[in-house]
């Protein structure tokens, strides 16, 4: 039996690779961290068959003590202070925990039992300003503190695997979403606002940022799969996943009202949306949404992940998008 060791299996894709994993047998250790109340219900479903320890990716001693203690097989460090926006409010932290994190767990493995393969999810932000498609040989000048970050720890990873012959890899995920995603995402904000207005729960208009950044939007299950197929090649190496999908942030919200049979009416001047039959404002530009840097487009190339993991996403964005208004309709109705 194979022990992998997930930090970040709290979190969306945490959660996802944490239930791939026992499907294939896996014992499953996480971290959680202590807060004042419990946050696990990504993992309540499956609690009784993984492992989970207190631990903090700013804390190299918990670290360390942790990974002697388990001996794990495989490292999937997904911990992250993942939010773009949020970086700009908290760099300092996003630095401790995103890049600083990273080195924590590599110094480790470097010092303590270089066999552990290790996963670092890195992500398309580190793209920032260099035009799509995007791939594994684009220019990295990423816009935000959490790219830094992020950069940060995928040179490191690289680094780690030359000068001391690790399995590090380094997975490229551009965005993706899901029914668990974080309610202050882009795509779960509109689909739970979605859900609201079709439950007759809301009347304000939704407030969102800049409606014309493009995202290329996959389902978090499909890339669990890529990231698990990268960390089994022979050789390690890095590798983007994406759908070669590009949409906008309107695109998505036009999608989503049009689950719940809304047409929109976009004005541009106004920075409003109105339904078209009936006129009533439903979407609202407010700038207080809006991030000091923007990264204006990302969309993924790829090539190399269908080629050398003959992987590709088997869930396309309406179905996403639909699944995850369902998801909201009911969970609301729930009372969740
Ligand atoms: P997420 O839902 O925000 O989950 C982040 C996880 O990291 C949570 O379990 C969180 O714990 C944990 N965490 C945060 N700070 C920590 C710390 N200091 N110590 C220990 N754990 C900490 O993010 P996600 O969408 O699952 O993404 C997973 C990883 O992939 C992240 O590293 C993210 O940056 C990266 N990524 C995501 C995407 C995407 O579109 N989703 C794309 C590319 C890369 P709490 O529950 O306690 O907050
Ligand atoms: O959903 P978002 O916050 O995701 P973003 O910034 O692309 O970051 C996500 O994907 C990255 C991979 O590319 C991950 F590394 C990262 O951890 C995270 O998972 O925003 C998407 C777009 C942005 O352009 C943002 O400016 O939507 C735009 N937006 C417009 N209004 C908004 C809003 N984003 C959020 N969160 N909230 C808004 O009201």
């Amino acid at each position: 039996m194979k022990v992998a060791f997930i930090t970040g299996i709290s979190g969306q894709t945490g959660s996802y690779l944490a239930e791939y994993l026992l499907k294939l047998n896996y014992e499953v250790h996480g971290i959680v961290r202590r807060s004042s109340l419990i946050k696990t219900d990504r993992i309540d479903h499956v609690f009784n068959q993984i492992n989970l320890h207190y631990g903090d990716m700013t804390d190299g001693m918990n670290l360390m003590s942790l990974i002697q203690k388990i001996q794990p097989d495989e490292i999937y460090n997904l911990a992250a202070q993942s939010h773009v926006k949020v970086s700009f409010e908290t760099p300092e932290y996003t630095a401790n925990a995103d890049a600083l994190g990273t080195l924590r767990l590599l110094e480790i493995i470097r010092s303590s039992n270089k066999s552990i393969k290790f996963y670092q999810a890195s992500t398309s932000e580190m793209f920032g300003a260099s035009p799509p498609p995007q791939h594994e040989n684009t220019i990295l000048q990423p816009q935000s503190p959490y790219g830094v970050a992020k950069l940060y720890s995928y040179w490191l990873t690289k680094n780690y695997r030359d000068a001391y012959n690790i399995f590090a890899v380094n997975g490229i995920l551009f965005n993706h979403e899901g029914p668990r995603r974080g309610e202050t995402f882009i795509t779960r904000k509109v689909t739970r606002y979605v859900a609201e207005r079709s439950l007759g729960l809301i009347n304000k208009p939704l407030q969102i940022g800049n409606v014309h950044a493009i995202r290329d939007w996959t389902d978090a299950r499909d890339m669990v799969e890529g990231i698990f197929l990268i960390m089994q090649k022979q050789e390690p190496d890095d590798y983007v996943l994406g759908s070669g999908e590009g949409r906008t942030v309107l695109d998505l919200i036009k999608v989503a009202f049009n689950k719940i049979d809304i047409e929109l009416d976009w004005n541009e001047n106004e920075g409003i949306g109105r339904n078209k039959n009936t006129n009533e404002i439903m979407v609202e530009v407010n700038e207080k949404f809006k991030r000091p840097l923007e990264v204006n487009s990302l969309i993924a190339d790829p090539t190399k992940a269908n080629r050398e993991l003959n992987w590709k996403p088997t869930i396309n964005f309406d179905t996403m998008i639909n699944e995850m208004i369902e998801n909201d309709i009911s969970s609301i109705s729930n009372g969740d």
